[in-house]
């Protein structure tokens, strides 16, 4: 059975709200660079050297990484001869089934956020000014408090004027409380509080907001090190994890943000928002295999239940839904 075939019945037939999120997102996506693969396939009659060629060239405008590219083109001839595939069209499957094997393979970190069965669990988001850090955390609010957990946010973006409220909005939007001194305040300072009124309401999860610029890279970076440190300190084991957020949009860009953070703190995962905002979606798979970071979500839009945790499968589905949707197997 083909891969697509595999992801029709998975999918198509099902109204999982998730995959359509998914689908919704990707759009730009899908109609850039589906369509020149579509296109490419239609022009060759045989899978050969150029028609590999022209996919490569595809793969990386699509942002899926230079090293990526090459790892995945590798593994399709190899199967395309194992298969004897001639029709370059039944290659598109071939390359659907690759991209979730190459995420996969490589996935030795585990996709899913590390939340504690017993006790507080604390996220630390981190990454630079407008990527999205505190409209995650109001959408993750939004869906940890449907779940029935107690949640809690610490502003403790105190350098960005306006920060504080930004946060403060969508606690009351989702109807959380928010933890916070004054603007200019020691950050650090506002997580001993956040970590304290946690433990005292028994809060089960604590989301901590960071800032995204400060006068200078170095301070930055101290500060997100101090403020680890006080939350190290006060609770055993955490933070639980720390999401870096990358816009998905600033592609080559994001990798760069990515690599500084990695060598400055211990980064467990990415969030990569924006993902419906750019055509290069292929992103998410560069990130996963040259940092070896896993993306633990994925923003496909601006609405609260837009943040959906990452899955390869879906993803793919999404980048190929119009080509598996009408296909006739
Ligand atoms: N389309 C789209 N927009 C998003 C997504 N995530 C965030 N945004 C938008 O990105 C903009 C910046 O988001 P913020 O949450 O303020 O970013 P930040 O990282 O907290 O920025 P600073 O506080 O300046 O460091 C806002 O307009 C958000 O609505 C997404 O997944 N899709
Ligand atoms: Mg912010």
């Amino acid at each position: 059975m083909s891969f697509f075939k595999k992801l029709k019945d998975k999918f198509t037939k099902s109204t999982d709200s998730v995959t359509e999120k998914f689908k919704q997102g990707l759009t730009k996506t899908r109609d850039n660079f589906t369509s020149k693969v579509n296109d490419l396939v239609a022009r060759y009659r045989k899978v050969d050297e150029d028609f590999f060629e022209e996919l490569e060239e595809i793969l990386i405008q699509a942002d899926v990484g230079f090293n990526t590219v090459m790892e995945l083109v590798e593994e399709l001839k190899m199967e395309v001869k194992k298969k004897n595939i001639q029709d370059p069209a039944e290659v598109q499957s071939v390359i659907s089934e690759k991209l979730v094997e190459i995420y996969e393979g490589n996935n030795e970190a585990p996709n899913t956020i590390n939340i504690q069965a017993n006790g507080l669990t604390v996220i630390l988001f981190v990454g630079v000014n407008g990527v999205g850090k505190t409209t995650t955390i109001g959408k993750l609010a939004h869906k940890y408090k449907n779940e029935d957990k107690k949640v809690l946010l610490a502003a403790g973006d105190t350098f960005r004027a306006g920060a504080i409220d930004q946060l403060e909005v969508w606690g009351n939007r989702v109807g959380v409380d928010v933890i916070k001194q004054g603007e200019g305040s020691d950050p650090a300072a506002v997580m001993y509080d956040a970590i304290q009124a946690a433990k005292a309401r028994k809060a089960d999860i604590l989301l901590c907001d960071t800032a995204g610029r400060l006068q200078n890279k170095v301070n930055l970076m101290n500060e997100l090190e101090k403020v680890k440190r006080v939350i190290e300190r006060e609770i055993p084991g955490a933070p639980h994890e720390v999401l870096l957020v990358l816009d998905a949009t600033t592609g080559q860009n994001a990798m760069v943000q990515a690599k500084t953070f990695k060598e400055a703190t211990n980064v467990s995962g990415i969030v990569l928002t924006k993902l419906d905002g750019t055509a290069k979606g292929g992103i998410v798979l560069a990130i996963r295999n040259e940092l070896q970071i896993p993306v633990k979500f994925v923003g496909l839009g601006e609405k609260m239940d837009d943040l959906q945790e990452f899955d390869a499968e879906k993803y793919v589905y999404g980048l190929f839904s119009n080509v598996i949707e009408q296909s006739q197997e």
